[in-house]
Formats: C-alpha cells, sequence, structure tokens
C-alpha cells in the first residue's frame, strides 16, 4: 500500500533573516548583532569556540570596518534583492509553507526607538505578499540571532529587563500590521541556543560582565527571553484571531553509551538539558530540574512578582524544533571521540556516518525525536530544520547532490514511520536553508544546505545567481505525491 503524509501536511523550507536576507545597511536597517560576527577562515572548522568567540574589541573593530567580506552576513545570499524569484523557485517546487524571520533592527533599526521603520515594515509586507500569491504560508520567527547590535552596546542584550519591553513592542507593531498575513509564529529560534552562543541568542559579551559569573547572566537573559516570549504569543493571540505560537527548541537525542546505569542515567540528564526550556514554554514553569540547577550552582536569577504568573498564563500552541544529529552519553567510559565541529559537542556513535562537519546522521533518532516530544508534550510538532549540510559543486549550472537527496530521503521515511506507526501529530517540515545561506556555526557560504544554490563565497564574491540543484527536482516530486514517491 502506497503511503503518504496527512492531507494538508506543510511541505517547506526555512531560512532566517540573519543568514539569508543581506541588505544589511540598506532600507533604514540598523545593525545587528549578526552584521557584526566575523569567519575565522584560517581557523579549524572543527574548533566551534574559536570559530564564534566574540569580545568587546571584536565587535569595536566589526563597527568601524567597510571590509564586508569578513562579515559575511552583511551580504548573506542577498535575499534582500532576490526574494521574489527565491519565492518563485520555494513555488515551482510546491512549498505549501515558507519559514523566514523578521529582522529586528529592519523594524526598529536600535531597538529602542520610538517609532518603527516603514521601510522595513514595507519590505517584509512585499515578502508576504509575494507568498500569499503563490499560496504559500508564511511562518515567521520573530528573533532569529537578530538582536539590533545597538541593545548589546548600551543595554548588555537580554541580560537587561528592559529589552524586554522594546522586544514587546517590536511584536506589538509586527503582530498589527502583518495580522491579514502571517497566522504562524515562532518566538525565539533555538531559545536554549544562549547556552552555546550567548552572542548571537541574547547580544551577550562576556567581557561586559568581568563581576558576575557568566552562565548566571546567561540563564537571567533566557529567563527575560521567556517572560518576553509569554507576552509576545499573549499579543499574537490577541492582535490574530486563530494565530498559532510555537517554541523553538534544538532537538538532540542522547543514547547511553552503554547499558551501565551511569551511562543511562547521563543520557536522561542529557535530554533533559534539551527538555528543560520547551518544558518551560509549554507548560509555563520552570521544571523542578532547572530550578535545582540555580540553587546548587548558586544562580541567582532575578524574577520580578508577575513574571511566573504571565509564564503560565501564556503558553505556546505547538513544539517547533531543530533535529540534525544524535548524540550519545558515556560517563563511565573515558577517551571517547568526540563529533565536534557544531554548536553541540557530542560523543561519537560508532554506529552512524557523519557530514563533513562531524554532524551525526541519524534518520531513526528523528523518530525518536518526535515521539518523545509528543508524548511529552501533547502538543502538534513542526520540524522547522533539518538538513545536510555540504560542499556543493556546481558543474554545468546544476549540483548533482544525490547525497543530500539520500538524506532527506531517509528521514522523512522516518517521519511517516513516526507520524503513521507512533501516532504523532505533525503539522509540517520546513528544510533549513532550502536555498543556500550562511552558516551560523563557521560563518561561511561554502556549508551549503539548499535546494538551490546561490553563486557566492566565504567571502562574497560571485555572481549571486540562482541554479536548482538535483534535489530541487526531487524535493517537487515529493511534495507534489505528499511523499507517497518515497
Ligand atoms: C541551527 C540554527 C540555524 C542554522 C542551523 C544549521 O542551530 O537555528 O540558524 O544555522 O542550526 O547550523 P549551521 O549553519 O551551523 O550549519
Amino acid at each position: 500500500m502506497t503511503r503518504q503524509f496527512p492531507k494538508g501536511f506543510l511541505w517547506g523550507g526555512a531560512t532566517a533573516a540573519n543568514q539569508y536576507e543581506g541588505g544589511w545597511n540598506e532600507g533604514g536597517k540598523g545593525m545587528s548583532v549578526s552584521d557584526c560576527a566575523r569567519h575565522h577562515l584560517d581557523v579549524d572548522v572543527q574548533d566551534y569556540k574559536a570559530q564564534n568567540a566574540v569580545t568587546s574589541k571584536d565587535i569595536e573593530d566589526a563597527l568601524k570596518s567597510t571590509d564586508d567580506s569578513l562579515y559575511p552576513k552583511r551580504h548573506a545570499s542577498d535575499g534582500y534583492h532576490h526574494y521574489k524569484e527565491d519565492i518563485k523557485m520555494f513555488a515551482e517546487m510546491g512549498f505549501k509553507v515558507y519559514r523566514m524571520s523578521i529582522a529586528w533592527s529592519r523594524i526598529f533599526p536600535h531597538g529602542d526607538d520610538t517609532e518603527p521603520n516603514e521601510e522595513g515594515l514595507k519590505f517584509y509586507d512585499d515578502v508576504f505578499d509575494e507568498c500569499i500569491k503563490y499560496g504559500i504560508e508564511p511562518l515567521v520567527t520573530m528573533s532569529h540571532y537578530e538582536p539590533p547590535i545597538h541593545l548589546t552596546l548600551n543595554y548588555d542584550g537580554w541580560a537587561s529587563r528592559e529589552v524586554i519591553d522594546m522586544f514587546v513592542r517590536y511584536v506589538e507593531v509586527i503582530c498589527e500590521r502583518y495580522k491579514n498575513k502571517v497566522k504562524y509564529w515562532l518566538t525565539f529560534n533555538e531559545v536554549d541556543s544562549m547556552i552555546r552562543h550567548p552572542y548571537t541568542t541574547g547580544g551577550l559579551i562576556e567581557d561586559r560582565f568581568p563581576d558576575r559569573n557568566f552562565t548566571e547572566v546567561i540563564f537571567q537573559a533566557m529567563h527575560h527571553q521567556f517572560v518576553a516570549s509569554a507576552l509576545a504569543t499573549k499579543i499574537c493571540h490577541e492582535k490574530i484571531p486563530g494565530s498559532m505560537v510555537g517554541c523553538m527548541l534544538t532537538k538532540l537525542t542522547y543514547y547511553p553509551y552503554t547499558c551501565k546505569p551511569e551511562d543511562v542515567l547521563q543520557a536522561q540528564q542529557d535530554m533533559r538539558s534539551t527538555y528543560c526550556y520547551s518544558d518551560t514554554q509549554v507548560f509555563g514553569e520552570y521544571p523542578a530540574y532547572l530550578l535545582a540547577k540555580f540553587r546548587n550552582e548558586g544562580l541567582n536569577i532575578q524574577m520580578e512578582k508577575d513574571d511566573l504568573n504571565i509564564m503560565k498564563k501564556y503558553p505556546v500552541d505547538f513544539v517547533s524544533f531543530s533535529y540534525y544529529m544524535s548524540s550519545c552519553s558515556a560517563k563511565s567510559v573515558e577517551g571517547l571521540d568526540t563529533a565536534v565541529g557544531n554548536t553541540i559537542t557530542a560523543v561519537k556513535n560508532p554506529y552512524l556516518p557523519a557530514s563533513d562537519w562531524g554532524w551525526q546522521i541519524d534518520p531513526i533518532g528523528l523518530r525518536i525525536s518526535m515521539v518523545d516530544l509528543y508524548d511529552r508534550y501533547r502538543k502538534p510538532l513542526f520540524i522547522v530544520e533539518n538538513g545536510l549540510g555540504a560542499k556543493d559543486e556546481l558543474i554545468d549550472g546544476t549540483v548533482d547532490d544525490q547525497y543530500r537527496i539520500n538524506y532527506f530521503d531517509v528521514h522523512f521515511k522516518e517521519m511517516l514511520n513516526a507520524i503513521e506507526i507512533d501516532g504523532v501529530e505533525c503539522l509540517g517540515y520546513t528544510s533549513w536553508g532550502c536555498i543556500d545561506i550562511v552558516s551560523e556555526s563557521t560563518k561561511q557560504m561554502s556549508k551549503r544546505y539548499g535546494f538551490i544554490y546561490v553563486d557566492c563565497d566565504d567571502l562574497g564574491n560571485g555572481t549571486y545567481k540562482r541554479y536548482p540543484k538535483k534535489s530541487f527536482y526531487w524535493y517537487k516530486k515529493v511534495i507534489e505525491t505528499n511523499g507517497a514517491c518515497l
């Protein structure tokens, strides 16, 4: 019997303004944290820490620099000028949904401006109109590594409570403006990523807090985002009846490296480290084990009287997540290889292949993740990031990316198993970087995820012309047949 995805399943792709748009100083846009993040082509791509270390001096240099080739997110895929042809190509593939983000600094260039920037608002009106023209539903992330840099320099980013009010004002403006165009929203991309890259997620720079425990600063900033997220959910529901708001987490499945109880315990604890943020946003309260962590590590998180009530009152409607890999947890064995080269350092699983960047490829892990999340929350899921970062070669105007097709093929089959056999409710799937964009961890263009190739190198040289890869036609078929061709 032919198997298919449920009717109305939202197939599509995802990008984020900071990695796709470019146009960093056009249309009245202010500078964001990402516009100041440089690549380090001389540093080993596996050395994620060195790739992403940010000091105050780096930002000073970035603000002065006119050499955009060092700051790839300033040009990115130049979606700012190409979005019409890109959306047309998405439509050709049959996209039902396009996940994108709004750059906060296009709407409020400094974050604390009194009036929004009309040109920025108009830009997204045009983008949404283009989607709607083709019957593509926009799914919008309100904040995807895009805080205005002004907030870092003048308020210490999300460490400051005042930033909640600025974000709320931004959300009020975008929800009011786009209420007839956007139904699906996500508040913060990978809210947990504050731990791994506090600069791009929260606008935090460690050396600006010489007298404080930086872990405490990170959790304080995250607390502010939880409150802001709940308030954003409230605003969305009030302004846009029928709208759906999701949280967004980095989903990793952890396997015990052996069946020794200490490894199983370690895996359980590692799993909790991925759940604790979605627990907070779905149940509307901090899980006991996170509060215990605050206590045990002496992290003193300032919460105002009403914060917990707000979080409780406005939980999310659905659970979205990124899934790229699984990992192993080992307590009993020492000296194991690690799979590094990414935002998440993991113990290598000897049974799994890995991408060129060491990300372990595990389609069954996706099914396990879906089942775990659905069992835990009983809320609809949305897979909003997944895909294979690879070094593609453009030959004769196309890329023969059979490796990417193979990757998607096995992942889609496991998704279908989760839906059909395990009874998981899943609203849709948006592959990450459906058109090539700048990678977050490496800040390089040459780690590509797209069905569409963008002719541009790590330094921003190229024609920026778009070329459909082999996977473009394959994905089109998957969507057309709603998975029956798999
Ligand atoms: C997620 C981020 C994305 C994206 C993706 C792939 O963590 O939400 O912004 O970049 O990972 O990561 P990378 O670009 O480092 O390959």
